[in-house]
């Protein structure tokens, strides 16, 4: 018989578990996953993946480890018994912030989804010193610290490999660290991050200021440091390069000790290229598969038939291009290559603007993914058919079988099972436990949606989580929320595009309707969690707005007793796990053909949310899966805005002159009431941009968005049972949005794992 885990934790702990404490049974805890997480490493056999990102937003590990490998439940029982709380426990463990947003968290839900279908795949990253900043408030304005992340029981441990990498001329050691993934019963592999052990953290001076130009001290100090300056955007390029050329010498070593004699190198290797911060492999692998004596020609057609590219914005200051002399000076080894590759280019192609390297002597990096690898792809249906279409589109013309879709996925391990142990439990005593190894299995819960005790049940389990998120908010920021109250959540990153400044200017509207003697049909809570780039002005203007309009609200009983707007601090993974179960309206409000994708909307929707969205990314997708009665569409369409760039007739002006609902909503941003708590100076250039520019035209939507939000609040308060039987509707057609779907795909038609 095996040993019980009373047995197992006491002896991890050399002490009785009731007497240890949290930070005891912490280390304890993790000591047990890592022996356990070991016993599930196997053998590589063919093709590996290797997916390459400069972001790892990976979240606390160790209740997601314990779930995946069957212990969480004996673990947190064995725990109670002794009194012990699993979730202080988990306190005890800084969150990974090793990354931004959507692409970052994208590329965790991955490794997770690998790992959980068996399939070898190992990340390849930089091990920062500071996660994404800290954020705090203070006189309403997002306030920036440090983020410490790691501590000496971090999970990621240093191993003896070292590669030299080559930066401007002068050579450092890449010290690899390995951080053991573990599938949902699956295998287990290998998340690999590289460090200089040279790297200071006591540079870093005031805020997040350190002197970015002493390399050895600050290489890996900051997941994308502040770039609004020349040594900034220097700084990202020297980040780029240590990762790719570490990572490729990882490769070219571990493929060589399987077998490989580099020529063969696409049966061993499968490398994913996250957006274009990993473009610079490329060359760097043509470079070093030349130092092992292999022709120009011929690792040219290796390293495409190797790497894939995944196109994650369509912004265009998101597609990374860089002046020449950056590189020339960080990278002087590869520009020789460079320089090659876009000569190859220009043979398959005389239209200029497919050169990698343009007449300006810019650098553009999405081309050299798409010339040089043999898959493109889009995370959404619609945005991979707007790449298509217009912004790739000579791409397209020039090499239409690269061109593929692979719609985003989110893990339900960490979505589903671990955020909302309630839910997860109700849906097994329905449906039995098949939906955590297939999702698709989740349509069985529409056999329920006539049945007024389940929809009963989930509508307690909403309340119940949105008690719990009220509380834990009560406790770290002394807001008190009203539980009965609908709960919408616009949480992401903060970004125009985004259209937070939508959301506040509806809130605005309620306000002065409730001031107005009409009140809405249900109470509101509106919930935030957004960080704004440090040095992106407007986005922290809209995070001031929110903040003096919250304060004016929570001000003014009258209009508190109706509608309340929190602003949740520091939003990131952890936080996120306590607001998406506890939501009822998921705001994805962003302005049609912006959005690649988006991952939230689909996190909301499993966990019972009913979506307001625009028909943007992935929305499209889950409004085909729910169908329209159970989701609440509004706003203009990507084509009509595609058609307004094209033609550059959009006037935020006049929309503003024309709608007085909308002008009187603008006018309050500079309100006596508002200059109250507000800063001036932030709010009135908040306003200017709205009148003047609003480049993400939110001002067209505003009425559109007005109508379906309170449509939406009418439907939740005259009818809580429907309400219920559409929230079950949209769990059940979750399943096609798994990232073990995503992750099948793209197995099967672009890495060919295992094979
Ligand atoms: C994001 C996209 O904005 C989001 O729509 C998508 O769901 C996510 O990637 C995953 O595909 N992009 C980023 O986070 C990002 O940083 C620029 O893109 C490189």
């Amino acid at each position: 018989m095996s040993k019980s885990m009373k047995a197992t934790l006491t002896d991890l702990c050399q002490k009785e578990i009731s007497t240890a404490t949290d930070a005891e049974l912490y280390t304890a805890l993790l000591k047990l996953v890592h022996e356990k997480s070991q016993q599930h490493v196997k053998p590589v056999t063919g093709r590996k993946l290797y997916y390459i990102s400069a972001e790892f937003l990976i979240g606390k590990l160790l209740s997601n480890n314990l779930i995946n490998l069957g212990l969480y439940d004996d673990v947190r029982d064995t725990l109670a018994e002794a009194g012990k709380a699993l979730a202080d426990i988990e306190e005890q463990e800084p969150e990974p912030s090793l990354g931004n947003g959507g692409l970052g968290r994208l590329a965790a839900c991955f490794l997770d989804s690998l790992a959980t279908l068996s399939l070898p795949g190992d990340g390849v990253g930089l091990r920062y010193h500071c996660g994404l900043f800290h954020q705090n408030f203070k006189n309403n304005v997002q306030n920036e610290t440090p983020d410490f992340w790691l501590t000496d029981q971090c999970a990621a441990k240093a191993t003896d490999t070292v590669f030299p990498v080559s930066l401007a001329g002068k050579t450092y050691s890449a010290r690899l660290y390995k951080l053991p993934v573990t599938g949902y019963e699956g295998r287990t592999n290998t998340l690999n991050l590289f460090d200089l052990d040279t790297v200071d953290e006591s540079v870093i001076g005031d805020g997040i200021s350190f002197d970015k130009k002493d390399i050895a001290k600050n290489l890996t100090l900051f997941l994308y440091p502040d770039d609004s300056d020349e040594d900034g955007r220097l700084l990202r390029i020297y980040q780029q390069y240590f990762m790719v050329s570490a990572g490729a010498q990882l490769i070219l070593d571990e493929c060589m000790a399987r077998g490989c004699n580099l020529h063969d190198l696409a049966d061993y290797a499968a490398i994913q290229i996250n957006d274009t911060h990993p473009s610079m492999v490329i060359p760097e692998l043509i470079r070093l598969l030349g130092l092992h004596g292999i022709e120009f020609e011929e690792a040219v057609q290796i390293v495409t038939d190797t790497c894939a590219y995944t196109n994650h914005t369509i912004l265009a200051e998101a597609l990374e291009k860089w002046p020449r002399h950056y590189l020339d000076t960080v990278v002087p080894q590869l520009m020789p290559i460079i320089e090659k590759l876009d000569a190859i280019a220009k043979t398959r192609t005389d239209n200029a603007a497919l050169a990698i390297i343009d007449q300006n002597q810019v650098v553009h990096m999405a081309h050299m993914d798409i010339h040089f690898s043999h898959s493109t792809n889009g995370v959404a249906t619609l945005h991979t058919q707007i790449l298509k279409e217009s912004e790739l589109a000579g791409f397209y013309q020039m090499y239409p079988d690269k061109f593929n879709n692979k719609t985003n996925g989110i893990t339900f391990r960490r979505w589903l099972l671990k955020c909302n142990p309630a839910l997860t439990s109700e849906i097994e005593n329905l449906i039995g436990d098949g939906f955590k190894k297939d999702a698709s299995e989740l349509k069985k819960l529409l056999a329920y949606t006539d049945d007024t005790e389940v929809l009963s049940k989930i509508r307690t389990i909403k309340k119940d989580n949105k008690k719990q998120l009220a509380t834990w908010l009560a406790d770290k920021q002394g807001i008190r929320l009203n539980t009965d109250a609908l709960f919408s959540i616009q949480s992401k990153r903060l970004h125009e595009y985004k259209r937070q400044q939508l959301n506040l200017l509806f809130l605005i509207h309620e306000y002065l309707e409730i001031k107005a003697g009409h009140v809405p049909a249900t109470p509101l809570v509106s919930i935030f969690g957004a960080k704004a780039a440090p040095a992106y002005i407007i986005a922290k203007d809209i995070i001031h707005g929110l903040l003096t309009l919250s304060q004016v609200i929570s001000e003014d009983p009258q209009v508190s007793r109706w509608l309340q707007l929190a602003f949740v601090e520091n939003y990131n993974v952890s936080a996120a796990e306590k607001m998406i179960p506890a939501c009822d309206l998921s705001e994805q409000i962003s302005l049609a053909s912006k959005e690649a994708s988006g991952t939230g909307n689909m996190k909301f929707m499993l966990n019972g949310a009913l979506t307001l969205g625009t028909m943007d990314g992935a929305n499209v997708e889950i409004a085909e899966a729910v169908g329209n009665d159970n989701i609440y569409i509004f706003g203009q369409s990507s084509k009509q805005v595609i058609h307004h760039y094209a033609a550059a007739d959009y006037c935020a002006r006049d929309w503003y002159e024309a709608d007085p609902n909308l002008r009187r909503a603008i006018d309050f941003l500079t309100s006596e009431e508002m200059l109250k708590y507000g800063d001036e100076e932030h709010l009135k250039r908040l306003q200017h941009e709205l009148i003047n520019k609003d480049w993400f035209q939110t001002l067209p939507d505003f009425n559109a968005y007005v109508v379906r939000k309170e449509q939406a609040m009418k439907d939740y308060a005259v009818n809580p049972e429907d309400w219920s039987r559409r929230t079950l509707i949209n769990i059940a057609e979750a399943g096609f949005f798994s990232s073990d779907r995503t992750i099948a795909e793209y197995d099967q038609d672009i890495w060919h794992l295992g094979k």
